[in-house]
């Protein structure tokens, strides 16, 4: 668990890093004669082989990851083909993040080759972390050879959009208070989360813009995209997103529950208990410099069979009050839903974040 968050901070510095061309930049490592010519990484081009990746000189014959590799070898016949060598991969992706981790200790691997930095940890300020950032790059080229490309913001969708804008070797800072603005000229399908589906309906809707999905009005977005989904996405448009990194090691909840001598129904003991759960919780949270947005009520009935019942807030919170009127309100919807008496109840506080996400002063 981290304790190296500093507790002043006012707005995330977050930064996502994504190697370049990645397998294709190992194949070349390995094999200098390949470097400067076209090269696919991926399966037979004669058979029914798929292209995880191209290098950029093969990319300019129009060729990309997920393509089949007869197509990739029809666009350029010159290519040199290889087959992926995935343990090679992780030797280079393990000595890759060993060294980001010693200059930036929060980070969250989200694939082989990309990852997000908690760069307020150790830049106060973005002019900072831009020198933080190019210290990055400069250590991964030193320890590997490879090029990396990142994306420097206050939230996890404009760091991961950032880092694909100046590749290979670029680095793009987008400062508090221009985020919606950085995004809005941007395809819609750019956006994380929007998949071939959603990006269908949005254009039929004549959104082809991130800025076009930002600025829909209530009504017009839930026909297009219903549900909570919706709402998300077009949070994410206009640059607000909450996600703090999931840390490896780091808890996802932290609850409380207790067992009752003989089940309960009355109200007014099941709330005390609740509150009391809701204290040891909120204790717990602070201790380890916690909080969370997602409050859980847990209800085990005489029969052994069990509800929760879950409500998300628009901030994370780690007070025993709050905490608990809401776990109170949680165990009275459900036993609205279903009435009887309790043999067991729970409190719980999940999406966790290791400092408390304010809202962005620009
Ligand atoms: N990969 C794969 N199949 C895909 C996409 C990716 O096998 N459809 C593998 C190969 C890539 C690695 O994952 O090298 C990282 O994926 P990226 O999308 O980051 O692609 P690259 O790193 O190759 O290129 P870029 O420079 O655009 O990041
Ligand atoms: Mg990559």
């Amino acid at each position: 668990m981290s304790h190296a968050t500093p507790l002043h901070r006012r707005v995330p510095i977050l930064a996502h890093l994504d190697l370049d061309a990645f397998f294709a930049a190992v194949e070349e490592l390995e094999n200098p004669e390949l470097r400067d010519r076209p090269l696919v990484v991926g399966g037979d081009p004669h058979g029914r082989g798929v292209v995880s990746t191209a290098n950029y000189a093969a990319r300019k014959f129009g060729i990309h990851s997920a393509m089949s590799a007869a197509e990739a070898l029809r666009r350029c016949p010159s290519a040199v083909f290889v087959r992926p060598r995935h343990a090679l991969y992780r030797q280079y992706s393990r000595v890759v993040w060993d060294t980001v981790g010693e200059i930036v200790p929060r980070i969250e691997r989200t694939g082989i080759d990309e990852g997000y930095l908690d760069l307020g940890t150790v830049a106060p300020d973005f002019t900072r972390a831009r020198a933080v950032v190019s210290a990055i790059q400069t250590a991964v080229r030193a320890t590997t050879s490879l090029t990396c490309s990142l994306g420097v913001g206050t939230s996890k969708v404009v760091c991961k959009i950032g880092s694909d804008r100046r590749k290979p070797g670029g680095v793009t800072v987008v400062p508090p208070g221009t985020e919606a603005a950085f995004l809005a000229p941007l395809a819609v399908r750019l956006l994380p989360g929007v998949g071939p589906r959603a990006e269908a309906r949005l254009r039929t809707a004549g959104v082809e813009t991130i800025g076009a999905l930002a600025v829909l009005a209530n009504t017009d977005l839930k026909a297009v995209l219903p549900g909570s989904i919706g709402t998300l996405l077009r949070d994410r448009a206009r640059g607000i997103d909450p996600r703090d990194l999931e840390l490896a090691g780091e808890p996802v909840s932290v609850s409380a529950e207790d067992t009752f001598a003989h089940d309960v129904s009355e109200r007014a003991l099941l709330h005390d208990e609740i509150r009391r759960l809701a204290q040891l919780v909120s204790e717990r949270l602070q201790n380890s410099g916690l909080s969370g947005r997602t409050v859980t009520a847990k209800l085990r009935y005489g029969d052994f069979s069990i509800r929760t019942r879950s409500k998300t807030l628009a901030a994370a919170v780690d007070e025993a009050d709050v905490i608990g009127a809401v776990a109170c309100g949680l165990l009275d919807r459900g036993l609205r839903d279903r009435p009887g008496a309790l043999r067991l109840v729970g409190v719980g506080v999940s999406s966790l974040s290791s400092y408390r996400q304010l809202t962005l002063e620009p």
